[in-house]
């Protein structure tokens, strides 16, 4: 047990700067916004903030389309201004992770203008340039090299009509990707992660680090993935896991991380990662990752036509997902925890109430997540139980991927504006990305100007001032379950056995270490639930009602969205 990793009793807060608070009123986030609310994240108890990217950027996907790795963008601030909010964020004990964006950069970067300037550019070869499919005019629809899809809709190909080559985009064309096939491309990439942590920040989250290597073949060229009927290949085909992937991991870690300080943090965002996959990347044996992002719990509630169709969530369906994942990493790896991020819509909106059991339900989902076993993701607002946005017009959007889609629905016809509507309103990334209410004033004291993003109207009963004066609220229940990760070491490292898989309504598992026990119940909707969870139960430990409910003859009541946890007696 001592031997565990330092991030076993960790929890990471992520922020995102363009939202989090603004100091100049230009209605933008930035640092020293951060500089403002260090005492919240310190007395909230965090132990890491991950910052969204904050770098050089056109801003075309808020900061994923770098195009200075080694500056801060004028619109958060500058490289001062970030040296102090790493010093302040230290001295109260709290460590620094910085967002990693290296599978692709700017087409703004340097490096993409040199690439793109000639054929036989030095540089050319950093990224994956290609010639129009044999026989097709370069330009004609159907002539990319390959039919890889984009993430933000369209072909992952864009047409440079200079040199009349094609350029790979796994996201928008102003994100071109690196090649990381070219010992350059890494060599570069090291040299700037060694720089910054020689700067003093304390890790990385790795964005998409499961892309980077390509399915290339021996000749290294790129193919066709399987579509089915010539439209699209999903997205991520031909780059996702690809055959270099812990290759690259390990050469990065020996390159960068050797001999390194103890204490840093690094976490990979990997999309379509199975567990397996997440084994190898988490083994500290094998020296890749400390721990990765999965995709499958909040994959659960997309439909059909994709996460804007979305469906209702079979909780029993989540359960199994999280103890497949609980399950895999038990022995050897580990697991990040999140229900939020900047690109998921609010996790009270989505699996709880946002209405009349809004306290209720985000305690509750907060609980469940929390003691599961792994390093807890707090993303801004969430422990504030901040909503989806309510945007009811396109008008409101400001998101790449959701204008691209609407863009792209609207043209197809195939869905009444209603319905795409409804879609963004369930599901857009600029749920997540509303600024941060931190009080009942104009703009939720987030900004003097007018913010870049509407604020939610609930800030005027949902927001920082007024949960930080009520003991009952979502505030003090993250307060207190990040104080419980500290303390108790069950909910670090005890191991996990899901109970009641077939419940529909009600979350139940225990978390064991020696003789030390944890039951954690979670109702899941708003009626009464009971559940059998067997006598022996104990001291509460944590709920979320003002009067928990008790285990009698092996059985449980809870009332709606209730959460409870007990001790073995
Ligand atoms: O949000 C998604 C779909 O709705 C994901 O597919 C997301 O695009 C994917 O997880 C990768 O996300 C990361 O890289 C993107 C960036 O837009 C996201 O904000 C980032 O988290 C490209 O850098």
């Amino acid at each position: 047990r001592e031997d565990a990793p330092w991030w076993t009793g960790a929890v990471v807060y992520q922020i995102y700067p363009r939202s989090f608070q603004d100091s100049d009123g230009d209605g933008v986030g930035d640092l020293r916004g951060v500089l403002q609310r260090v005492d919240h994240l310190a007395w909230l108890g965090v132990d890491v903030v991950w910052f969204s990217p904050l770098y050089r950027s056109p801003q075309d996907d808020n900061g994923y389309d770098i195009s200075d790795y080694q500056d801060v963008d004028p619109v958060f601030g500058t490289l001062e201004d970030l040296d102090e909010v790493v010093a302040a964020l230290h001295a109260r004990g709290i460590k620094v992770v910085m967002d990693l964006v290296v599978n692709h950069t700017s087409d703004e970067h340097p490096w993409f203008v040199e690439s793109r300037s000639s054929v036989g550019s030095p540089k050319r070869d950093w990224y994956w340039w290609r010639p129009a499919r044999p026989g097709m005019a370069p330009g004609t629809p159907g002539a990319e090299p390959t039919n890889w899809g984009s993430f933000f809709s369209g072909p992952a190909w864009e047409l440079d009509e200079a040199t009349g080559e094609y350029y790979l985009h796994l996201f928008s064309r102003k994100q071109p990707d690196l090649n990381w096939e070219n010992p350059q491309v890494r060599e570069a990439v090291y040299a700037m992660m060694r720089w910054w942590l020689d700067r003093g920040v304390d890790g990385f989250r790795m964005d998409v680090i499961n892309l980077i290597s390509k399915h290339v073949d021996d000749h290294g060229e790129l193919s066709d993935a399987p579509a089915g009927d010539g439209r699209l290949a999903p997205q991520g085909a031909g780059s996702t896991n690809g055959p270099r992937l812990h290759e690259y991991l390990q050469e990065m870690h020996r390159e960068v991380f050797a001999g390194r300080r103890a204490g840093l943090l690094l976490v990979g965002e990997t999309p379509g990662a199975t567990v397996d996959d997440a084994v190898l990347f988490s083994d500290p044996a094998r020296g890749e990752l400390d721990m990765v992002f999965t995709f499958e719990h909040v994959g659960l509630d997309h439909g059909p036509g994709g996460k804007f169709d979305p469906v209702p969530l079979d909780l029993r369906e989540l359960k199994a997902t999280m103890a497949r994942w609980q399950a895999g990493l038990q022995d050897v790896g580990w697991n990040a925890l999140y229900w939020d991020n900047h690109d998921q819509p609010r996790i009270v909106s989505r699996f709880g109430d946002d209405g009349a059991y809004r306290r209720e339900s985000a305690t509750m989902l907060a609980t469940v997540l929390h003691l599961h076993r792994g390093t807890p993701y707090v993303y801004q607002g969430e422990e504030l139980g901040m909503t989806n946005a309510g945007f009811t017009s396109l008008d409101d959007y400001r998101d790449i991927e959701s204008l691209r889609h609407a863009h792209d629905a609207r043209a197809a016809g195939h869905v009444s504006d209603e319905q795409l509507l409804a879609g963004l309103a369930a599901a857009s990334r600029d749920n997540a990305r509303t600024p941060v209410q931190w009080d009942a004033g104009p703009h939720a004291g987030f900004t003097t100007g007018e913010p870049w993003l509407p604020v939610t109207a609930n800030h005027t009963h949902v927001n920082a001032e007024a949960e930080r004066a009520d003991p009952a609220s979502v505030l003090h229940h993250y307060r207190r379950l990040h104080a419980l990760r500290h303390e108790d070491e069950v909910v670090r490292l005890g191991d996990f056995t899901l109970l009641l898989p077939d419940h529909p309504h009600v979350y139940a598992f225990t978390r064991a270490l020696g003789d030390d026990a944890l039951l954690v119940l979670g109702n899941f909707s708003g009626e009464e639930q009971r559940a059998e969870v067997g006598d022996g139960w104990g001291e509460l430990v944590l709920g979320n009602v003002p009067e928990p409910a008790v285990v009698r003859d092996g059985a449980v009541t809870l009332s709606p969205w209730e959460a409870l946890v007990l001790r073995r007696a």
